[in-house]
């Protein structure tokens, strides 16, 4: 089996970013191998996050390890912390010479704060990063800020932004309602082939969700790896995220971590 690449940031409480897509992959039997974009800490005492990135010239020598690519099943990118580090990854990226799934998750903002990128490097997402992905798979703030269109509350919004995202040369899209979309449902869209499909689970009302994200995009890719259809990998995704929420763990107040580790998939 081949390793699937995963790109993203560390996350000190280890609930999200790439140490929750390395359990998901695991989960899976899937190998991985590891390029890390920075560090995220959020102190228990404050709760604020802070961002270290990695220096340029360290990346770059990460990235060079990795040759054109052939040796991986997929990629699956996560937070890229500045511009220049997802220029980087831009031009990796457009250097994969093997026709494999790449699902970015464009951490745009983080859930857990007030933490938002910069109007530049939500440009360059849409202008270049994402047209490289097989699929993406922001969430409602996200799809926001890539879009222009404030205040998503309905089905009807989330198809035209994930419509007008498609016309900007992105091929697949699933934007993630999570807990803002209005209702008892946790909905998520996918717009591909021009065709719309929903997914719906009862939201689950434990606050062990950090990770969520980041675990929904990793299993994705799983699905994709496995030959799966689009479809069916969001189905797969969507199950496994649902019990790894349920069985969540605790860890600050009001804060915990989704776990991967439940019984059966
Ligand atoms: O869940 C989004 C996310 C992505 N990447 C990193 C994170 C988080 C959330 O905490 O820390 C590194």
């Amino acid at each position: 089996m081949k390793p699937v690449l995963i790109i993203a940031g560390s996350d000190t409480l280890s609930g999200g970013g790439l140490q929750a897509d390395v359990r998901t992959f695991q989960r899976f039997e899937i190998p991985s191998c590891q390029i890390l974009t920075c560090i995220v800490t959020v102190p228990s005492d404050t709760g604020e996050v802070d961002i270290y990135d990695m220096p340029l010239s360290l990346f770059e020598k990460e990235l060079a390890s990795l040759g054109d690519g052939s040796q991986f099943s997929g990629i699956k990118v996560g937070m890229l912390a500045n511009l220049e580090i997802a220029k980087q990854v831009s031009l990796f990226l457009k250097k994969i010479v093997v026709d494999i799934p790449i699902v970015i998750d464009p951490v745009l903002a983080l859930k857990e704060s007030g933490f938002g990128m910069s109007t530049e490097i939500v440009h360059f997402f849409k202008q270049e990063l994402l047209p490289l992905a097989t699929v993406i798979t922001p969430n409602l703030h996200e799809a926001e800020l890539l879009s222009n269109h404030q205040g998503i509350e309905t089905i009807a919004e989330m198809e035209q932004v994930a419509q007008e995202l498609h016309q900007a040369n992105i091929a697949n899209i699933v934007i993630k309602g999570g807990l803002r979309f209005p209702g008892d449902e946790a909905l998520d869209l996918l717009w591909s082939n021009q065709q719309l499909t929903l997914f719906k689970q009862r939201k689950l009302a434990n606050y062990h969700n950090n990770g969520a994200g980041c675990t929904f995009a990793s299993a994705i890719t799983v699905g994709l790896i496995q030959g799966k259809t689009l479809i069916q990998s969001v189905a797969q995704a969507k199950s496994f995220v649902y019990q790894a929420i349920e069985q969540g763990i605790p860890f600050l107040p009001e804060l915990g971590n989704v776990w991967q580790g439940f019984k059966e998939i």
